[in-house]
């Protein structure tokens, strides 16, 4: 029996679900059996090692698994010098300061001296210094947002995503110092054999996550504005164009990026274009 690539992923919690979701996507099919620790693909040469978020860059350091998919904020707080292959781009999140909403804040200066709660000393320390601030640190490994309360911090430095957590606790965010989102890390000495499954993954994976940033475009538009449709929508190629039997009419059909997209529908729109049919796509190379 060939070799398999070991995948480190995260159990349970945020970047659980979203990785396995890019795995399927790449048409690999597995169990997804929550008891079990170790699982096995059915149709490609990988092995799923579920364990906590926290383990991974280690374990993908020691080789017990050869790639892992975890939070760049996990990955720098650890400080292992591993190989990030791909930013997968979910799990959006930032690193801030915040403190309490009476405290009258202007700069990071301001933190001098203060004791700040995070689970992320490394990161937070990086930045300080950069900044000639001074400040201890609270090493705390969860519900930070709770420690201005109970008297143990002046700050804190957490993960944000809606900013709820923060307001519900009476804490405002004053300065994002880091951005993260989940990223592929790699073992750089796996063999060839495993490198050779590790290509062929990361071509699946990079059409899922290109074909995540377009939607697929279908209209009709009265003939004589295509070449003006045209431009609008940019698109891979030029766009396909179909006449419409008996009509001055035509159906084009397009590839348009999701960050453009709202701007491209209400020029089209405006164009005299009807029936615009959007739907998303799952897999995309150029
Ligand atoms: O059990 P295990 O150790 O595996 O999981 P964990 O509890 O350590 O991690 P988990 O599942 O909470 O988060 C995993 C990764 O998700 C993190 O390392 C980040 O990379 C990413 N991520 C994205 C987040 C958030 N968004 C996030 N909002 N991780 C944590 N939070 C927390 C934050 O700490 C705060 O308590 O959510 C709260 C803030 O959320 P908002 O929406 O109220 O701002
Ligand atoms: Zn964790």
């Amino acid at each position: 029996m060939g070799k398999k690539l070991r995948i480190a992923i995260q159990s349970k919690g945020r970047l659980s679900e979203k990785s396995l979701d890019i795995i399927e996507k790449c048409g690999i099919d597995f169990a997804n059996d929550p008891r079990v620790l170790k699982e096995e693909a059915y149709n490609f040469p990988l092995e799923f090692l579920f364990v906590r978020d926290d383990d991974i860059p280690g374990y993908v350091d020691s080789g017990i698994a050869d790639i892992g998919i975890v939070g760049r904020n996990e990955f720098d707080e650890k400080q292992i010098p591993l190989k990030v292959i791909r930013d997968l781009g979910f799990a959006k999140c930032r690193l801030s300061v915040a403190v309490p909403n009476s405290f009258n804040y202007t700069s990071l200066k301001d933190l001098e001296g203060l004791r700040i709660a995070t689970s992320y000393p490394n990161i937070l320390d990086k930045v300080l210094k950069e900044n000639g601030v001074k400040a201890s640190y609270v090493n705390v490994s969860g519900s930070v947002e709770v420690t201005p309360f109970i008297g143990v911090a002046d700050a804190i430095c957490d993960l944000v995503s809606t900013g709820t957590t923060l307001k519900m606790n009476g804490l405002k965010e004053v300065e994002p110092i880091y951005n993260s989102s989940a990223i592929m890390i790699m073992n750089s000495e796996i063999d060839s054999e495993r490198k050779a499954i590790l290509d062929r993954l990361l071509l699946r994976i990079d059409s899922v996550i290109k074909a995540k940033d377009y939607k697929y475009v279908m209209f009709n538009l009265p003939e004589e504005h295509i070449r003006a449709a045209a431009q609008i929508v940019g698109g891979m190629k030029s766009p396909t164009v179909t006449k419409l039997f008996d009509s001055d009419w035509v159906s084009v059909q397009t590839v348009v990026a999701e960050d453009i997209f709202w701007s491209v529908f209400e020029q089209l729109k405006d164009l005299g274009a009807e029936g615009i049919l959007v739907t998303s796509i799952e897999k995309m190379t150029e």
